[in-house]
């Protein structure tokens, strides 16, 4: 059977290049992008649609319309913005996927993706190689839509026979889009202005260690757990994965390898900095590597020369 992918909340960080890695997957064709708004640089021959995910009629017409196979639902509010608007994170984090999760059952579609976050876990969960299953008690917005979001999708799992599948990410470095109203965010903007500036001021302190994930990977390892064989799945919440965890310091002293004029200063008193604090600083991601082989490929060092290597030709 042909798979047609519907994609909403595509003109992020994620969507945009796992919109790409899909339609070189499945055909131009096949995947259908949409957001709230239209991107400022629509890709030609690209199929687009404006769509709110809290409007429940809106999405119902877009299935009716393309009849998806699998949808991935990446509209979400991150941790900082979040904490500048929770009601707004709550409502769209929840209602957005609790509409995608009924449509779902409603039209019969085989998958669905829905990334949730390192987030989930709070500051009585280990800090070190932080396992699948402890103490979650996130202390944010963003952090409580995603843990509910898990319970969610596990139980319209077991409830429903739903094909949901979820990645907890950790902060995710790419050079296409940049992210925005993250706490892990510094480690992508530091690159932007390494190159512009030769300077960057942290809003996270030197010694904070946050799990870390370079783009092609979280890209390749979400359509490797897409692909994986459902029975081979023991985790119907989210997996753990890991990357490298490093801290601005040592991304600092990296990029400082490649670009020897580079200055690293650090501001105080960051809504940030708390954020990070009550997040793990290591993961254990065993469970995904046994359940469907995964492994990264990119370390601190071999991230930040891709980095530059790329943000320099663009
Ligand atoms: C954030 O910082 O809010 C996100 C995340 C780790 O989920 N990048």
């Amino acid at each position: 059977m042909e798979e047609v992918i519907l994609m909403i909340g595509a003109n992020g960080q994620i969507g945009t290049e796992l919109a790409t890695a899909l339609r070189v997957k499945f055909g131009q064709n096949s995947v259908i992008t949409s957001d709230i708004r239209a991107p400022k640089e629509p890709a030609e021959g690209e199929v687009f649609e404006e769509l709110n995910v809290l409007d429940k009629q809106a999405l119902t017409s877009l299935i009716q319309k393309y009849k998806p196979t699998q949808i991935y639902l990446l509209a979400a509010m991150l941790s900082a913005t979040g904490e500048q608007y929770p009601q707004k994170a709550w409502d769209l984090n929840m209602n957005g996927l609790l509409n995608v999760l009924d449509a779902a059952i409603e039209f019969g579609i085989k998958k669905i993706f829905w990334p949730s976050s390192i987030a989930v876990f709070g500051p009585n969960s280990p800090k070190v190689n932080t396992p699948q299953y402890c103490i979650m008690d996130p202390n944010t917005i963003y952090g409580i839509s995603k843990l509910a979001g898990e319970r969610l999708c596990e139980y319209y799992h077991e409830k429903y026979g739903l094909d949901i599948r979820s990645i907890r990410f950790p902060g995710i470095i790419s050079w296409k889009t940049e992210p925005g109203g993250g706490t892990t965010d510094y480690a992508v903007h530091i690159f932007f202005e390494a190159l512009r500036h030769g300077a960057y001021t942290s809003f996270l302190s030197e010694n904070t260690e946050l799990p870390m994930l370079y783009m092609e990977d979280a890209v390749r390892g979400t359509i490797e757990l897409m692909d994986a064989p459902a029975e081979q799945l023991t985790v119907r919440s989210s997996y753990n994965l890991a990357g490298p965890s490093f801290t601005p310091k040592q991304i600092a002293e990296e990029i400082q390898k490649i670009l020897p004029n580079f200055e690293m200063s650090y501001s105080d008193n960051d809504p940030r900095q708390v954020i990070a604090d009550s997040w793990p600083r290591s993961i254990n991601d065993e469970a995904a590597k046994r359940d469907w082989g995964w492994a990264p490929k990119f370390n601190l060092s071999s991230l930040v020369a891709d980095m530059i290597d790329h943000l320099k030709t663009k």
